[in-house]
């Protein structure tokens, strides 16, 4: 991978990670080295934790290695599994991890189909997706788009099920002034070194249990979490069950720590690219820009720069966009194409999935470059190139 460049004609990637000041990494670095403390709930990941507590207004958060490692985490606690399996409504819009967790916990996905103004899981069609066998709901908050949560926790309050929240791409959005991320029994975030926010590799849960603060079930989860991901052992050197290895280090959480405090400002440097795709793409026939409109009370991450392509009306499709980008050292990616059940892997048992709104998405969508070191005249580029693409 070549280093970062500014220069007009320097190979643009779909996303490049937050680094902070050199020195203040090197500062948490030192202590880490001080305290010879590198893992197993040490002084960073603990201080991290609390931060994130702070930062989110949340009463628990448990700190993973990977956003993927505290999904399959969060089943184990909320459907654990039973002689039948047991089945989990998701959306068949999103990255490959939301789903491999369901089927890698022993439990049956059953895709629902998603909305098309957001892209989110459509929560008119989840009531008809929800059988005897249905253990939980696992929506996506999909590029940071709020899924419709009072729709969805309404339906399974009716049914007395668990919501799972996938927020890999939901950091530092808020609704009404409240994290997103406190909707939902759970939600896990990502802070892969991909997402705007991230420890390198990492991700979290958190936990808000029926939302009183201090309950003792929002305790028992607590536990049975830390027991997932440090080999089930609990208080002192009992092994009460076969958990596994799923712990952040302190070095990914010293980053965390770095990150956390330029995370405003990375958004608003984020803010201000979209706009100004938005003023160089808007209007392009065929080519509809997936970037949050303001909605009143809510605060975007602008975690991505989806585009969807109409073919018909744009002048080429999405995948001939994107070899002529590619052409260009523009590596724009097509985030989330197929939809889930056309994998490979997932083709024969769930290839039939009635998910045409998701189909269309996968088919039409691209996400262009998007980092906060990215330049006006960058951007300017990437638009420049899309639009020479669909023959302007
Ligand atoms: N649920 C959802 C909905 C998710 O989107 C994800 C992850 C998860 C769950 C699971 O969360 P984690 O377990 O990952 O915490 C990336 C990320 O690895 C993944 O975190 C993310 N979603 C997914 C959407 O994208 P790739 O394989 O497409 O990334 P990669 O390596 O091709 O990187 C993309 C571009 O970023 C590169 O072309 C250049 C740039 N890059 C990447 C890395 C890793 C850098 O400049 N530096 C870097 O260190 O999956």
């Amino acid at each position: 991978m070549p280093a970062f460049s500014a220069a007009p004609d320097a190979p643009l990637y779909v996303t490049r990670p937050f680094l902070p000041p050199r020195a203040e990494f090197d500062a948490e670095v030192d202590r880490i080295y001080a305290s010879a403390w590198l893992t197993n709930n040490g002084g960073e990941v603990r201080r991290f934790a609390a931060a994130l507590r702070r930062a989110l207004g949340a009463q628990q958060v448990s700190l993973f290695a990977s956003g993927h490692l505290a999904l399959e985490a969060a089943l184990r606690v909320l459907a654990p599994g039973d002689e039948t399996g047991g089945e989990v409504v998701t959306t068949p819009f999103t990255f490959a991890s939301t789903t491999h967790a369901i089927v890698r916990c022993g439990l049956t996905p059953v895709f629902c189909d998603v909305r098309g103004s957001d892209l989110t899981l459509d929560a008119q069609k989840l009531e008809a997706c929800i059988t005897p066998r249905t253990r939980l709901i696992l929506p996506v908050h999909v590029y940071g788009h709020p899924c419709d949560t009072a729709a969805i926790e309404a339906v399974a309050r009716r049914h007395g099920l668990p919501v799972l929240y996938d927020g890999a791409h939901a950091f530092g959005v808020t609704v009404g002034g409240r994290s997103l991320a406190l909707c939902g029994q759970m939600t896990m975030l990502s802070f892969h070194a991909t997402k705007p926010f991230h420890t390198i590799e990492g991700g979290a849960l958190v936990l808000n249990g029926d939302g009183t603060p201090g309950t003792s079930e929002l305790l028992r989860q607590a536990a049975r979490l830390e027991q997932e991901k440090d080999f089930g052992i609990g208080d002192g050197e009992s092994v009460l069950r076969p958990g596994g290895n799923a712990k952040m280090n302190e070095l990914e959480a010293a980053m965390g720590l770095c990150c956390l405090p330029h995370f405003g400002q990375i958004t608003a440097r984020r803010q201000a690219l979209t706009l100004r795709y938005r003023q160089n793409l808007a209007g392009r026939a065929g080519l509809r820009l997936f970037v949050p409109e303001a909605v009143p009370g809510v605060e975007y991450n602008y975690a991505y720069l989806p585009v969807l392509v109409d073919e018909a009306a744009f002048g080429c499709s999405r995948d001939t966009l994107w070899q002529a980008l590619r052409a260009q050292g523009i590596f724009a990616r097509r985030y989330f194409w197929p939809a889930v059940p056309d994998y490979a892997c997932y083709r024969r048992a769930f290839g039939d999935a009635d998910i045409p709104t998701a189909r269309r998405a996968a088919g039409q969508v691209l996400c262009l470059p998007l980092y906060d070191r990215l330049t006006f005249a960058q951007v300017d580029r990437v638009c420049a190139a899309v639009l020479a693409a669909g023959g302007v």
